[in-house]
Protein backbone atom coordinates (compact mmCIF):
# COMPACT_ATOMS: atom_id res chain seq x y z
CA UNK A 1 0.00 0.00 0.00
CA UNK A 2 3.08 2.04 0.92
CA UNK A 3 4.88 1.96 -2.43
CA UNK A 4 2.53 3.83 -4.69
CA UNK A 5 2.26 6.66 -2.67
CA UNK A 6 3.64 10.08 -4.19
CA UNK A 7 5.17 12.33 -2.30
CA UNK A 8 5.30 16.14 -2.57
CA UNK A 9 8.85 15.85 -3.68
CA UNK A 10 7.91 13.44 -6.35
CA UNK A 11 4.87 15.46 -7.31
CA UNK A 12 6.39 18.74 -8.17
CA UNK A 13 9.33 17.02 -10.21
CA UNK A 14 6.78 15.08 -12.07
CA UNK A 15 5.05 18.80 -12.96
CA UNK A 16 8.13 20.15 -13.61
CA UNK A 17 8.81 17.27 -16.67
CA UNK A 18 5.76 18.91 -18.36
CA UNK A 19 7.16 22.44 -18.51
CA UNK A 20 9.70 22.91 -21.28
CA UNK A 21 12.99 24.94 -20.58
CA UNK A 22 12.25 24.14 -16.95
CA UNK A 23 15.86 24.26 -14.55
CA UNK A 24 14.79 22.55 -11.60
CA UNK A 25 15.29 25.99 -10.07
CA UNK A 26 11.66 26.36 -8.66
CA UNK A 27 11.50 22.46 -7.90
CA UNK A 28 14.45 23.31 -5.78
CA UNK A 29 12.67 26.43 -4.38
CA UNK A 30 9.49 24.69 -3.65
CA UNK A 31 11.07 21.96 -1.78
CA UNK A 32 13.14 24.36 0.65
CA UNK A 33 9.53 26.54 1.38
CA UNK A 34 8.09 22.76 2.35
CA UNK A 35 11.20 22.35 4.39
CA UNK A 36 10.17 25.76 6.17
CA UNK A 37 6.74 24.82 6.64
CA UNK A 38 7.85 21.17 8.09
CA UNK A 39 10.15 22.83 10.83
CA UNK A 40 7.27 25.47 11.43
CA UNK A 41 4.76 22.21 12.04
CA UNK A 42 7.06 20.45 14.57
CA UNK A 43 7.46 23.67 16.27
CA UNK A 44 3.85 24.11 16.55
CA UNK A 45 3.08 20.20 17.63
CA UNK A 46 5.79 20.89 20.26
CA UNK A 47 4.24 24.09 21.68
CA UNK A 48 4.36 24.58 25.31
CA UNK A 49 7.02 21.47 25.64
CA UNK A 50 9.80 23.72 23.91
CA UNK A 51 8.77 27.24 25.40
CA UNK A 52 7.46 28.93 21.81
CA UNK A 53 3.95 29.72 22.87
CA UNK A 54 2.93 33.75 24.20
CA UNK A 55 4.29 37.35 23.29
CA UNK A 56 7.19 38.24 21.42
CA UNK A 57 6.87 41.68 22.84
CA UNK A 58 7.72 43.47 20.07
CA UNK A 59 5.04 44.92 17.67
CA UNK A 60 5.32 44.48 13.17
CA UNK A 61 5.08 46.87 10.64
CA UNK A 62 1.12 47.15 11.21
CA UNK A 63 1.24 47.48 14.90
CA UNK A 64 0.00 44.36 15.38
CA UNK A 65 1.47 42.11 18.99
CA UNK A 66 3.77 39.73 17.72
CA UNK A 67 3.68 36.06 19.25
CA UNK A 68 7.03 34.20 19.98
CA UNK A 69 6.15 31.74 17.20
CA UNK A 70 5.47 34.49 14.49
CA UNK A 71 8.93 35.67 15.15
CA UNK A 72 10.22 32.62 14.72
CA UNK A 73 8.56 31.16 11.83
CA UNK A 74 9.67 34.03 9.62
CA UNK A 75 12.95 33.49 10.76
CA UNK A 76 13.05 29.75 10.28
CA UNK A 77 11.18 30.99 6.78
CA UNK A 78 14.39 33.45 6.01
CA UNK A 79 17.25 31.07 6.69
CA UNK A 80 15.58 27.87 5.23
CA UNK A 81 15.18 29.87 1.58
CA UNK A 82 18.09 32.70 1.48
CA UNK A 83 21.11 29.74 0.71
CA UNK A 84 19.92 28.17 -2.51
CA UNK A 85 20.43 30.69 -5.07
CA UNK A 86 16.69 30.62 -6.24
CA UNK A 87 15.72 34.00 -4.37
CA UNK A 88 16.11 37.34 -5.58
CA UNK A 89 14.25 38.92 -2.30
CA UNK A 90 12.22 37.69 0.28
CA UNK A 91 8.97 40.18 1.75
CA UNK A 92 7.01 38.84 4.87
CA UNK A 93 3.63 40.21 6.55
CA UNK A 94 6.12 40.20 9.72
CA UNK A 95 9.06 42.49 8.36
CA UNK A 96 9.05 46.33 7.76
CA UNK A 97 10.99 46.00 4.61
CA UNK A 98 12.39 43.54 2.20
CA UNK A 99 15.14 40.81 3.21
CA UNK A 100 17.98 40.87 1.11
CA UNK A 101 19.52 37.84 0.23
CA UNK A 102 22.79 38.46 2.55
CA UNK A 103 26.02 38.79 0.26
CA UNK A 104 27.73 35.43 0.84
CA UNK A 105 24.67 33.68 -1.61
CA UNK A 106 24.08 33.57 -5.03
CA UNK A 107 21.09 35.56 -5.79
CA UNK A 108 18.47 34.16 -8.61
CA UNK A 109 15.02 34.87 -10.34
CA UNK A 110 12.09 34.26 -8.24
CA UNK A 111 10.71 36.62 -5.40
CA UNK A 112 9.19 34.66 -2.12
CA UNK A 113 6.54 36.19 0.04
CA UNK A 114 5.31 34.98 3.02
CA UNK A 115 2.69 34.96 6.57
CA UNK A 116 5.23 32.90 8.63
CA UNK A 117 2.30 31.78 11.04
CA UNK A 118 -1.51 32.99 9.67
CA UNK A 119 -4.18 33.27 12.55
CA UNK A 120 -1.31 33.50 15.65
CA UNK A 121 -3.96 34.81 17.57
CA UNK A 122 -5.20 31.19 18.21
CA UNK A 123 -1.89 29.74 18.69
CA UNK A 124 -2.03 30.19 23.00
CA UNK A 125 -5.55 28.14 23.15
CA UNK A 126 -4.03 25.57 20.35
CA UNK A 127 -6.22 26.27 17.60
CA UNK A 128 -5.23 25.64 13.86
CA UNK A 129 -2.72 28.15 12.20
CA UNK A 130 -1.03 27.70 9.22
CA UNK A 131 1.61 29.52 6.60
CA UNK A 132 0.59 31.24 3.60
CA UNK A 133 3.22 31.77 0.84
CA UNK A 134 3.50 33.47 -2.76
CA UNK A 135 6.32 33.19 -5.43
CA UNK A 136 6.57 35.62 -8.32
CA UNK A 137 9.27 36.02 -10.68
CA UNK A 138 11.70 39.21 -10.49
CA UNK A 139 11.50 41.07 -13.22
CA UNK A 140 13.48 43.86 -12.90
CA UNK A 141 17.27 43.69 -11.41
CA UNK A 142 17.20 40.56 -9.96
CA UNK A 143 20.38 41.08 -8.11
CA UNK A 144 19.38 44.44 -6.63
CA UNK A 145 15.87 44.05 -5.78
CA UNK A 146 13.84 46.86 -4.88
CA UNK A 147 10.32 46.24 -2.86
CA UNK A 148 8.67 47.43 -6.11
CA UNK A 149 9.92 44.71 -7.65
CA UNK A 150 7.23 42.80 -5.35
CA UNK A 151 4.24 45.33 -6.52
CA UNK A 152 2.91 42.82 -9.01
CA UNK A 153 -0.81 41.77 -9.70
CA UNK A 154 -1.77 38.43 -8.60
CA UNK A 155 -2.69 36.93 -12.19
CA UNK A 156 1.66 36.82 -12.19
CA UNK A 157 1.76 34.10 -9.59
CA UNK A 158 3.78 31.50 -10.40
CA UNK A 159 2.83 29.44 -7.32
CA UNK A 160 0.89 29.96 -4.29
CA UNK A 161 0.08 27.67 -1.48
CA UNK A 162 -0.52 27.27 2.37
CA UNK A 163 0.61 24.78 5.05
CA UNK A 164 -2.05 23.97 8.07
CA UNK A 165 -1.16 22.95 11.21
CA UNK A 166 -4.49 21.59 12.32
CA UNK A 167 -4.79 17.62 13.91
CA UNK A 168 -2.48 16.94 10.83
CA UNK A 169 -0.38 19.27 9.13
CA UNK A 170 -1.18 19.72 5.60
CA UNK A 171 0.16 21.99 2.25
CA UNK A 172 -2.23 22.80 -0.29
CA UNK A 173 -0.61 23.99 -3.56
CA UNK A 174 -1.34 25.23 -7.09
CA UNK A 175 1.25 26.58 -9.54
CA UNK A 176 -2.30 27.37 -11.70
CA UNK A 177 -2.99 24.05 -12.79
CA UNK A 178 -5.52 22.68 -10.00
CA UNK A 179 -4.96 22.91 -6.77
CA UNK A 180 -3.56 19.68 -4.73
CA UNK A 181 -3.34 18.73 -0.63
CA UNK A 182 -0.92 17.07 1.01
CA UNK A 183 -0.81 15.60 4.25
CA UNK A 184 2.26 15.28 6.34
CA UNK A 185 3.35 11.79 7.04
CA UNK A 186 5.12 12.17 10.38
CA UNK A 187 6.91 9.24 10.69
CA UNK A 188 8.59 9.75 7.40
CA UNK A 189 8.60 13.18 7.69
CA UNK A 190 6.98 13.36 3.95
CA UNK A 191 4.15 15.13 2.91
CA UNK A 192 2.39 12.25 0.83
CA UNK A 193 -0.73 13.39 -1.71
CA UNK A 194 -3.93 12.85 -0.15
CA UNK A 195 -6.25 15.47 -2.22
CA UNK A 196 -5.76 15.33 -5.61
CA UNK A 197 -8.00 18.11 -7.85
CA UNK A 198 -9.16 19.77 -5.00
CA UNK A 199 -12.42 21.36 -6.07
CA UNK A 200 -14.72 23.70 -4.26
CA UNK A 201 -18.49 23.33 -4.66
CA UNK A 202 -20.59 26.24 -6.62
CA UNK A 203 -23.30 27.30 -3.84
CA UNK A 204 -23.10 26.67 -0.52
CA UNK A 205 -25.19 27.29 2.70
CA UNK A 206 -22.22 28.52 5.14
CA UNK A 207 -20.27 31.96 5.67
CA UNK A 208 -17.64 32.65 7.73
CA UNK A 209 -17.23 36.00 9.03
CA UNK A 210 -16.49 37.87 12.28
CA UNK A 211 -19.43 39.05 13.69
CA UNK A 212 -18.37 41.09 16.23
CA UNK A 213 -17.82 43.79 13.71
CA UNK A 214 -21.23 43.75 12.17
CA UNK A 215 -22.58 47.54 13.76
CA UNK A 216 -19.53 48.88 11.55
CA UNK A 217 -20.47 46.77 8.08
CA UNK A 218 -21.58 48.79 4.78
CA UNK A 219 -24.92 48.00 3.56
CA UNK A 220 -23.96 45.29 1.17
CA UNK A 221 -22.58 43.23 3.50
CA UNK A 222 -25.30 43.57 6.35
CA UNK A 223 -27.75 42.80 3.59
CA UNK A 224 -25.95 39.22 2.60
CA UNK A 225 -25.40 38.47 6.46
CA UNK A 226 -28.85 39.48 6.99
CA UNK A 227 -30.61 37.09 4.08
CA UNK A 228 -28.58 34.11 5.06
CA UNK A 229 -29.37 34.60 8.65
CA UNK A 230 -32.96 34.81 8.14
CA UNK A 231 -32.87 30.97 6.56
CA UNK A 232 -35.63 29.44 4.92
CA UNK A 233 -38.40 32.14 5.65
CA UNK A 234 -35.79 34.84 4.02
CA UNK A 235 -35.20 35.52 0.61
CA UNK A 236 -32.45 33.04 0.43
CA UNK A 237 -35.36 30.35 1.02
CA UNK A 238 -32.50 28.12 3.18
CA UNK A 239 -31.08 27.58 6.58
CA UNK A 240 -27.59 28.92 6.47
CA UNK A 241 -24.86 27.77 8.62
CA UNK A 242 -21.95 29.93 10.12
CA UNK A 243 -18.51 29.49 11.03
CA UNK A 244 -15.53 31.53 12.70
CA UNK A 245 -12.01 30.24 13.23
CA UNK A 246 -10.02 33.55 13.06
CA UNK A 247 -7.74 32.09 11.22
CA UNK A 248 -7.65 32.73 7.52
CA UNK A 249 -5.47 29.21 6.76
CA UNK A 250 -8.41 26.76 8.32
CA UNK A 251 -11.20 28.99 7.34
CA UNK A 252 -9.93 28.61 3.48
CA UNK A 253 -9.29 24.79 3.88
CA UNK A 254 -12.84 24.29 5.15
CA UNK A 255 -14.22 25.76 1.95
CA UNK A 256 -12.06 24.20 -0.40
CA UNK A 257 -13.20 20.64 1.70
CA UNK A 258 -16.78 21.54 1.38
CA UNK A 259 -17.51 24.86 0.31
CA UNK A 260 -18.59 28.06 2.08
CA UNK A 261 -17.53 31.52 1.44
CA UNK A 262 -15.24 33.38 3.73
CA UNK A 263 -15.40 37.80 4.49
CA UNK A 264 -13.34 40.06 6.02
CA UNK A 265 -14.71 43.37 4.22
CA UNK A 266 -13.48 46.77 4.40
CA UNK A 267 -16.20 48.28 6.87
CA UNK A 268 -17.16 52.14 8.26
CA UNK A 269 -14.79 51.93 11.33
CA UNK A 270 -11.53 51.02 8.89
CA UNK A 271 -13.06 53.27 6.56
CA UNK A 272 -13.06 56.10 8.65
CA UNK A 273 -9.69 55.36 9.67
CA UNK A 274 -8.58 55.98 6.20
CA UNK A 275 -8.08 52.12 6.00
CA UNK A 276 -9.08 49.72 3.14
CA UNK A 277 -9.07 46.26 5.13
CA UNK A 278 -7.40 44.05 7.51
CA UNK A 279 -6.27 41.28 5.44
CA UNK A 280 -2.72 41.87 3.79
CA UNK A 281 -2.79 41.40 0.04
CA UNK A 282 0.44 40.08 -1.24
CA UNK A 283 0.87 37.82 1.68
CA UNK A 284 -2.98 36.42 2.56
CA UNK A 285 -5.54 37.83 -0.43
CA UNK A 286 -3.35 37.12 -3.20
CA UNK A 287 -2.15 33.89 -2.51
CA UNK A 288 -5.32 32.71 -1.15
CA UNK A 289 -7.09 33.98 -4.18
CA UNK A 290 -5.14 31.90 -6.28
CA UNK A 291 -5.50 29.04 -4.58
CA UNK A 292 -9.79 29.22 -4.55
CA UNK A 293 -9.88 30.08 -8.01
CA UNK A 294 -8.02 27.37 -8.82
CA UNK A 295 -10.20 25.35 -7.33
CA UNK A 296 -13.29 27.04 -9.28
CA UNK A 297 -13.96 29.42 -6.57
CA UNK A 298 -13.85 32.81 -6.71
CA UNK A 299 -12.45 35.53 -4.79
CA UNK A 300 -13.28 39.54 -4.93
CA UNK A 301 -12.89 43.16 -2.84
CA UNK A 302 -16.57 42.76 -2.96
CA UNK A 303 -16.17 44.89 -5.92
CA UNK A 304 -12.79 44.05 -7.89
CA UNK A 305 -11.54 40.37 -8.31
CA UNK A 306 -8.39 40.63 -6.11
CA UNK A 307 -5.97 38.98 -8.32
CA UNK A 308 -6.10 41.96 -10.95
CA UNK A 309 -5.45 45.13 -8.43
CA UNK A 310 -2.20 46.59 -9.22
CA UNK A 311 -0.69 46.73 -5.75
CA UNK A 312 0.35 50.01 -4.57
CA UNK A 313 2.39 48.96 -1.54
CA UNK A 314 3.98 45.88 -0.08
CA UNK A 315 1.74 45.76 3.19
CA UNK A 316 -1.11 46.93 1.89
CA UNK A 317 -4.64 45.70 3.28
CA UNK A 318 -7.61 44.69 1.11
CA UNK A 319 -10.83 43.59 1.55
CA UNK A 320 -11.65 39.65 0.99
CA UNK A 321 -14.77 38.34 -0.04
CA UNK A 322 -13.91 34.33 -1.43
CA UNK A 323 -15.03 31.17 -1.41
CA UNK A 324 -17.82 29.21 -3.35
CA UNK A 325 -18.79 31.09 -7.22
CA UNK A 326 -21.90 31.62 -7.03
CA UNK A 327 -21.87 33.38 -3.74
CA UNK A 328 -18.97 35.46 -3.89
CA UNK A 329 -20.99 36.47 -7.01
CA UNK A 330 -23.75 37.56 -5.78
CA UNK A 331 -22.30 39.26 -2.59
CA UNK A 332 -20.23 41.07 -5.33
CA UNK A 333 -23.46 41.70 -7.22
CA UNK A 334 -24.67 43.79 -3.86
CA UNK A 335 -21.91 45.68 -3.56
CA UNK A 336 -22.22 47.08 -7.01
CA UNK A 337 -25.57 47.40 -7.13
P1 LIG B 1 -2.54 37.43 11.33
O1 LIG B 1 -1.88 37.15 10.02
O2 LIG B 1 -1.91 38.57 12.06
O3 LIG B 1 -2.68 36.20 12.16
O4 LIG B 1 -4.02 37.99 11.02
C1 LIG B 1 -4.79 37.49 9.99
C2 LIG B 1 -5.98 36.78 10.58
C3 LIG B 1 -6.64 35.87 9.60
O5 LIG B 1 -6.08 34.61 9.58
C4 LIG B 1 -8.05 35.83 10.15
O6 LIG B 1 -8.95 35.58 9.14
C5 LIG B 1 -8.22 37.20 10.75
O7 LIG B 1 -6.94 37.72 10.95
C6 LIG B 1 -8.94 37.17 12.07
O8 LIG B 1 -9.24 38.44 12.45
P2 LIG B 1 -10.13 38.77 13.74
O9 LIG B 1 -9.21 38.60 14.90
O10 LIG B 1 -10.56 40.17 13.53
O11 LIG B 1 -11.27 37.81 13.79
MG1 LIG C 1 -2.07 36.46 8.46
Amino acid sequence: MHNNRTTITQFIIEEQRHIEGATGDFTSLLNDVVTACKVISNLVNHGALIGVLGAAGTENVQGEDQKKMDVISNDVFLKTNEWSGHLAAMASEEMDEIYHIPSQYPRGKYLLTFDPLDGSSNIDVNVSVGTIFSILRCKGDCKHPTAQDFLQAGTEQVCAGYALYGPSTMMVLTTGKGVNGFTLDQNIGEFILTHPNMSIPEETSEFAINASNSRHWEAPVKRYVDECLAGKEGARGRDFNMRWVASMVAEVHRILTRGGVFMYPVDEKMKAKGGEGKLRLMYEANPMSFIVEQAGGASTTGRERIMELQPKELHQRVPVVLGSKKEVELITSYHND
